[in-house]
């Protein structure tokens, strides 16, 4: 086999350790890589899928195709047969359309239709029209002949931005509207691409759907709060938080839950997985989590306030840190190394697959006093 060769632009070393974090994100045995590589190769049986744009930024598409990691698309393109999306497609107008009728015929209760962004309510629906059509028209009519329907991002996932009050269009999520086909909801603005990516993987494996929480999204990726693994976990358990942008806390790499981190009530694996290839995430480069995996929190909760802590759930892993003196923390150096060390660790597939139970943690009122 060629060094580059499997896809286009990613070389096999590339692709193996693709396949390799996949494969822990699912909590799959190292033994299952070779399975979802097979997978991940066979280009016979590629889902057609139509992607459709509403209510949104186009981050979410942008997220998943940016060309630092041309793997994650490479795999993503050549997973799925894109059909239709209307960002990414070379025709317009007419052509277009001709384009996605053709392919809702074509593959009538076989594809799968990923939705971007939120879809407007208010006056007929006539906020949001493509075509000629309305948002909500064009939703029904491609979610008719779906075999199963991805909304990626907040916006697809429970209306998103738009959705803020007064929410002067009533725009709402994919799953107010479809009730009759199964959904996974992707949120995140954006989501992480390898989420997108992993849940394809998954289906191109195993040939189901992956396990989904209540809100619809899938366990692997959104089953537990990120305020469990994080860097800054041992400075919120021994109180020691940033109280403003820039003081000595904020510097020293201290807990942001006194700046308004949503971090406690927040589902998603942010500070797991990170972002854009160089392991960081919002909290690791000092801003607040705000929650935007959350339907009730994301724009809708301000900034600055402090979420409720309601179930407390504990830190997966502690530090081995020593104070260096009684009242002060511990070597920020030493907290960044952990945090290197556990984006490292993710790369080579591990954390993922790591579980604890839930329990109780003590001082579950950490930080609110105040
Ligand atoms: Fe929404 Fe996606 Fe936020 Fe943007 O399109 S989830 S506004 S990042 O890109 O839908
Ligand atoms: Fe990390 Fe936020 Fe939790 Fe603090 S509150 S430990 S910054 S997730
Ligand atoms: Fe979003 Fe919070 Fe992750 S803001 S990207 S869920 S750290």
């Amino acid at each position: 086999m060629s060094k580059e060769g499997l896809f286009p632009g990613t070389t096999r070393r590339d692709f193996i350790k693709t396949c390799v974090a996949v494969s822990a994100m699912l909590g799959l045995p190292f033994s299952m890589v070779s399975k979802v590589a097979a997978a991940a190769r066979k280009s016979d049986s590629r889902p057609a899928v139509i992607w459709l744009h509403f209510q949104e930024c186009t981050g979410c598409s942008e997220s998943l195709l940016r060309s630092t990691h041309p793997t994650v698309s490479n795999l993503i393109l050549d997973l799925i047969s894109l059909d239709y999306h209307e960002t990414l497609m070379a025709g317009s107008g007419h052509q277009a359309e001709k384009s996605l009728h053709d392919s809702m015929l074509a593959n009538k209760g076989n594809y799968i239709l990923v939705v971007e962004g939120g879809i407007p309510t208010k006056d007929n629906g006539i906020y949001c029209k493509v075509s000629g059509k309305t948002a909500q028209d064009s939703l029904k009519k491609a979610a008719d002949g779906a075999l199963a329907i991805i909304a990626i991002g907040t916006c697809a996932s429970y209306g998103g931005i738009q959705s803020v009050g007064p929410n002067p269009t009533g725009a709402v999520g994919v799953r107010d509207l479809v009730k009759d086909k199964p959904i996974i909801n992707i949120p995140g603005c954006p989501p992480n691409p390898y989420n997108f990516l992993s849940t394809v993987l998954y289906y191109a494996t195993f040939k189901k759907l992956p396990e989904l929480d209540q809100m619809g999204r899938p366990k692997f990726a959104y089953g537990r709060k990120i305020h469990e693994h994080c860097e800054r976990r041992p400075h919120f358990d021994a109180g020691r938080f940033a109280r403003a942008f820039g003081d000595d806390g904020h510097s020293q790499g201290y807990c942001l839950y006194k700046l308004g981190c949503k971090g406690p009530a927040t589902y998603a694996n942010c500070s797991v997985l990170r972002f854009n290839d160089v392991g960081v995430w919002p909290v690791s480069v000092g801003h607040p989590c705000i929650g935007c995996t959350e339907p009730d929190l994301l724009f809708k909760t301000a900034i600055a306030d402090k979420v409720q802590i309601h179930e407390p759930t504990p830190f997966d892993s502690y530090a081995p840190v020593d104070l260096k003196e009684k009242g002060k923390g511990p070597d920020p150096l030493t907290t960044g190394v952990i945090g290197l060390a556990a984006g490292a660790a993710i790369g080579a597939g591990i954390m993922m697959a790591k579980k604890l139970p839930d329990g109780p943690e003590k001082g579950d009122d950490h930080g609110q006093s105040e």
